[in-house]
Order: C-alpha cells, then sequence, then structure tokens
C-alpha cells in the first residue's frame, strides 16, 4: 500500500490503517493493485468503437500502427473520444435535471413535494413566457415543468436558458454554430457522429462537443439548478460542520451519498420524524445522525444544513469508521466497492435507484410517489441496524471544521446589497462586486470546482490553489467535492479571511462573507455561469472579457470534462490539474489548449502542479484585467 499519498491528511492515514487492520480493502490497495495506468487509454489513444478493433495508435511517430483498421488517425480517434466523454458527463448532468422536472410537474398542495420558492417560479415563468395572473402556483407550476421537460426533446429551436449569456457571448455562439438545441439531440448527435464511420474531423467534432456541453451548462443542470431551488428552496448562508468528526460515537448516524436532491430531500424529512427519532431512541441511540457526502452533501447542507462527512475520496473512508448504520446512495460518484466494504463491518449498504442499482447492495427503490414512505423505511432500516454495530472496531476521527455554506446568486446580492447605500439602481444587481473588481481591491474571481483523484494528493491541490488565490486577492466560489475541502479546511468561515490578501479581506469584512463561497453542488456550477453573466451584462462586455477562471484541480469524472468544455465555450478559461485523456493528438491537445480560443475567447490550461497552477490562474486575470484597462 502507498502511503505516498496521505501525507495532506492524517484523518485518512489512520482510517487507511484500520482498514488494514480490519481486512477491508479500500481505493488505494486497489490502486497499488493497478500498477501503471494503460499507456493507451491515458493518451486517449485506444478505440473500440467497432469489433474490427480495439484498434490503438502507437506512441512513435512512423512506427508500428498509425491507423485504426478503418483509417482513423490518432487525432480522430482522440477527439471521438473526448466528445464521448463529454456525451456521458452532460448525460448524468442533465438526466438528473430531468428527474427534478418531473418532480416539479407532479407537484401538489398536499403531496410530498411542494414548491418552497414562489417567487423563483414567478421569475422563471416570466421569463418563459408563462401566464401567471390569477392562476393556480400548482398550474404554473406544471406548464413551467412542462416547458422543461421539452428542452429534453423538443424538435425545433435551441435552448431557452442560452438567453440569459451576455449578447457578445450569444452572437459568438450563433456565428459558430454552437448554439445548443434540444439536450437530448446533442447528446444523441455526439453517439452518433462518433460511431464508426462517420465523422473524423477532428475540429468538426471539438464544434459538436462544445454544442452538446452547452447543453450541459445552461440545460441540464442549469434546469436541474432552477428546478430544485423551487421545490426546496434557494439556499441562503448557514452554518455547518465538515469531516468525518460529524459522525457521532452515540447516534444512528446514516451516510447520505449521491446527487439528487428530490430523494435526499425526503430522507432529510424522515430522519426528522419525531417517531423515527424515538424509535431510535428506544434502540439505546440518542438520536438519528444524518450527514452528507459529494454532492448530495452540498444539497442537503445548502439547504438544512446537514453536516458534511467528507467528500468523494472518503466515502470509503467513513464506512472504515465502524460507526455508520447505513449508507444511502441514488445517482454518481458511487464506488461500487462499497458494497464489499459495508460486508466487513455493520453497515447496511442501500441503493435506491432503478438508474443506479449496485450489486451486492440491498436495494430499496426510491419513487417519488410514495417518497416519505420509502425513505421512513429506509431510516428504519438503519435505525434496527443500530444494535449490530461492533464498539470494538469503531474509530471515529475527531477532526471537523466549521463551515458557513449555500451562497446561491440570490444570497450573494442580498449580501452585497447591505453595502449599498448610494443609488437604487445598485441594489439587487451584482455591481458591488464588479465595482471592486474594476477598483482592483479584487483582482479577479476563481470558480474551483470537482472532484478527488489518488493521480493528486486528495484536496492538496484544491487547498493549495484556493489559499494562494485568496493571499492575491482572487475570491474563490466553490462547488462539489472541491467545496467540501474547503470546508474541511477551515475556507469557508469568517475567520479565513486573515488568509486574504489586504483588498480581499476588506471586501469580506464590509460584505460579511468568506473568502471562500460555497454555490453549492456540481450542477450548481450554472449559479456561476449566471453570476459571470450578470456582472458581464452589468458592464456589456463578454465573459471572456473578465478577469475570472474556472479551476479543476482533481476532477476525475466526465461531468467534469463536460463542465470544463461549457465553461470554456462560455468564455472562461479552465484550468485542469489532472491532464485529461487527449494526449495521444498533438493536433487535438492544441485545439483544446491553444486554437480554441481563437474562436471563443477561451481555452484548456493543463496544469498537474497546484503552485504553477497559481502561477498561470494569476498571470491569466492580469492578463484580462490589462486589457480592460484596470
Ligand atoms: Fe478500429 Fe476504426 Fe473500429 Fe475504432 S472504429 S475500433 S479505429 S476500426
Ligand atoms: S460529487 S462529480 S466527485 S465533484 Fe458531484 Fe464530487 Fe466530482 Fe462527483
Amino acid at each position: 500500500m502507498s502511503h505516498e499519498v496521505l501525507e495532506f491528511d492524517v484523518i485518512s492515514d489512520r482510517l487507511i490503517e484500520k482498514a488494514e487492520r480490519d481486512g477491508a480493502e479500500t481505493m488505494w490497495d486497489r490502486k497499488v493493485a493497478m500498477k501503471a495506468p494503460c499507456g493507451f487509454g491515458e493518451k486517449g489513444v485506444c478505440c473500440r468503437h467497432c469489433s474490427m478493433g480495439p484498434c490503438r495508435i502507437s506512441p512513435v511517430a512512423g512506427k508500428g500502427a498509425q491507423r485504426g483498421l478503418c483509417g482513423a488517425t490518432a487525432d480522430t480517434i482522440v477527439a471521438r473520444n473526448f466528445a464521448r466523454t463529454v456525451a456521458g458527463g452532460a448525460a448524468a448532468h442533465s438526466d438528473h435535471g430531468r428527474d427534478i422536472a418531473h418532480v416539479l410537474y407532479m407537484a401538489s398542495e398536499d403531496g410530498n413535494y411542494k414548491v418552497k420558492d414562489v417567487g423563483k417560479l414567478m421569475n422563471l415563468a416570466a421569463e418563459w413566457g408563462v401566464e401567471t395572473d390569477g392562476r393556480d402556483t400548482y398550474d404554473i407550476a406544471r406548464e413551467v415543468a412542462e416547458i422543461a421537460l421539452m428542452e429534453f426533446g423538443k424538435p425545433f429551436g435551441t435552448l431557452r436558458f442560452l438567453e440569459r449569456a451576455p449578447e457578445p457571448r450569444k452572437e459568438i455562439w450563433k456565428e459558430l454554430g454552437l448554439e445548443a438545441r434540444a439536450i437530448d439531440k446533442e447528446i444523441a448527435t455526439i453517439m452518433h457522429s462518433t460511431h464508426i464511420g462517420c465523422a473524423s474531423d477532428p475540429e468538426s467534432i471539438l464544434e459538436m462537443t462544445m454544442r452538446a456541453s452547452l447543453a450541459d451548462g445552461w440545460g441540464g443542470s442549469m434546469i436541474g439548478t432552477e428546478l430544485s431551488d423551487i421545490l426546496y428552496g434557494t439556499p441562503t448562508a448557514r452554518g455547518t460542520e465538515a469531516n468525518l468528526g460529524v459522525i457521532e460515537e452515540n447516534m444512528v448516524n446514516i451516510l447520505l451519498h449521491g446527487h439528487d436532491p428530490s430523494f435526499s430531500e425526503m430522507v432529510v424529512l424522515a430522519a426528522e420524524d419525531p417517531e423515527l427519532i424515538q424509535m431510535a431512541k428506544d434502540a439505546g441511540a440518542e438520536g438519528i445522525n444524518l450527514v452528507g457526502m459529494c454532492c448530495t452533501g452540498n444539497e442537503v447542507t445548502m439547504r438544512h444544513g446537514v453536516r458534511i462527512a467528507g467528500n468523494f475520496y472518503q466515502q470509503e473512508l467513513a464506512v472504515i469508521t465502524g460507526a455508520i448504520e447505513a449508507v444511502i446512495v441514488d445517482v454518481q460518484c458511487i464506488f461500487p466497492a462499497l458494497a464489499k466494504l459495508a460486508d466487513c463491518y455493520h453497515t447496511k449498504f442501500i441503493s435506491t435507484s432503478p438508474k443506479a442499482k449496485i450489486d451486492g447492495s440491498i436495494y430499496i427503490e426510491f419513487n417519488e410517489e410514495h417518497a416519505l414512505e420509502t425513505t421512513k423505511k429506509i431510516v428504519k432500516e438503519a435505525i434496527e441496524n443500530y444494535k449490530n454495530r461492533d464498539r470494538s472496531k469503531v474509530y471515529i476521527p475527531q477532526e471537523k471544521n466549521k463551515a458557513v455554506v449555500g451562497y446561491s446568486v440570490e444570497t450573494i446580492i442580498q449580501h452585497l446589497d447591505k453595502v449599498v447605500n448610494s443609488h437604487v439602481d445598485e441594489f439587487n444587481t451584482v455591481k458591488p462586486l464588479a465595482d471592486v473588481i474594476w477598483a482592483g481591491v479584487i483582482r479577479g474571481a476563481a470558480g474551483v470546482v470537482g472532484c478527488n483523484n489518488p493521480k493528486v494528493k486528495h484536496d492538496k491541490s484544491h487547498i493549495t490553489i484556493i489559499k494562494e488565490l485568496i493571499k492575491n486577492d482572487i475570491i474563490v466560489v466553490v462547488t462539489g467535492c472541491a467545496a467540501q475541502a474547503a470546508a474541511k479546511a477551515g475556507l469557508l468561515t469568517m475567520e479565513a479571511k486573515e488568509l486574504c490578501g489586504r483588498g480581499l479581506k476588506e471586501v469580506c469584512e464590509r460584505v460579511g462573507i468568506p473568502p471562500v463561497l460555497h454555490m453549492g453542488s456540481c450542477v450548481d456550477i450554472s449559479r456561476i455561469l449566471d453570476l459571470v453573466s450578470r456582472v458581464a451584462k452589468l458592464k456589456g462586455l463578454d465573459n471572456s472579457d473578465l478577469p475570472v477562471v474556472g479551476v479543476a484541480p482533481e476532477w476525475m469524472s466526465e461531468k467534469a470534462v463536460a463542465i470544463g468544455t461549457y465553461v470554456v465555450t462560455s468564455g472562461i478559461d479552465t484550468f485542469l490539474g489532472v491532464t485529461p485523456q487527449v494526449t495521444g493528438s498533438e493536433r487535438f491537445t492544441d485545439m483544446l489548449t491553444n486554437t480554441i480560443e481563437d474562436k471563443v475567447g477561451a481555452k484548456f490550461f493543463f496544469e498537474e502542479d497546484p503552485n504553477a497552477c497559481v502561477e498561470k490562474i494569476i498571470d491569466r486575470i492580469e492578463e484580462k484585467r490589462a486589457k480592460l484597462g484596470i
């Protein structure tokens, strides 16, 4: 077992040693067993799109196979693989968004799902031209939901939310033919065009990939975020705690992991049920302790303050504490390994989604019609399991940190309003934010997002980059597992202002915000698109003019590649701390890291060293400032 990756996090070190003693296997064991990754796969030059293959291209030019059997070159194969990765990521986010739209469609006054943020519903109805005068809220909600559902398969036209972009950005998309059409259509087009014997021109494959990525960011993800806020409430700033220390010795611990708030909201309700709390007490526990992980952890912490047990790499570690009665999951980012790991302890591993049945798990299907009934049944399973906990196998690290979470765009604007004391037209806008950036008090902004990846010391790149950015007066917004890394490191607190440069520190004090703002889950990167676009529109500029970047220091999922692509296509430079599987094609790599900028005004940077990454980010931000003359 390699302990090289553990220096940064002593908690993990202790738990991995415990796993060894308990005879439990972890990701780090499997990493050692895996040895070196396949060189062809790593460079993206292996194709198995048809059964004449798999074909793989020799890395040495002029030697060995330079084309697949059909004649596909490394450039074609890399481009096709990249496109399919983006299609996979866009499908995951968008199918999540579609599910939320279905839930909004079935919401009712007396049902499990209600409309919590009527104001946001009315705003969206107005944006989409839905009549609201004199109509019942749920009638309006149904019509809005139906329009949202049509965005997935409408035969004509382009996506409605693209209208939210600044005018120059819309022009660029129009000119390049990048305006995304129906979400499913864009994903299907990628799958079709990358079939054997279809597109082989990497330029055109990248263009259709960029268009499909917009169907994620400005389509499925934005629908997911907007409709979740309508149903479950727009997040507001609230306190929580983060890290494995939130697991309680004397309570029934339930770990909630996955992505879909329609499920997690109902688990929160079930865990608050007085009868079930009494049942837990009757079982000898002090109560029920619901804790979150990955993006579901972000969803429930933003809306309910549910504490965060950890991020992606910690899912196994939480089970290894021996104190988790049940891990309950829905979709995405769930290790199938949890089934075998749970068997080493008393933990019940319960999967709930027909889209993610997991071999070896207990399957209790969740459906929205019987939502609360089902989640109560699941919580009961956890309570009944409390008696089976083997106290001799329990070790809960005490480390945890306080955090403030829940900075939706609306909440950020409310905070900014507090410091406005002059013109009425400065209220309810991002003008104060733009003003401090233009004045140079804040040099720029960075969205730090994404996963953990065992190729990188877990959380180390996230934290190194975030700390250096705030030290250099660059305000940071975070989502996904990067947000949880920041929470665990204590960066989502007012106290973190002490780590900032003078300008950012002053802004934090005046506005009353931490220097690192938790904006939610992965689909909530659509909130970042919204925020950046509001600043650009206010200034009559394009996103690409702003001193703003995206960073994914430890990304691993297909969703992250889709995100990176839509962020770049939206005009925002994106820095990746893990190099994507494209380097087998110099041409395609150059397209992503260089020539794409000629088209959309932004590009990818691949930089695995976090300190070098920060230098490049700062250079880029200063370059943008110089161009703006600010
Ligand atoms: Fe080989 Fe072409 Fe088939 Fe890919 S599509 S496996 S390169 S023959
Ligand atoms: S959960 S996609 S590991 S951020 Fe959204 Fe975390 Fe990455 Fe999953």
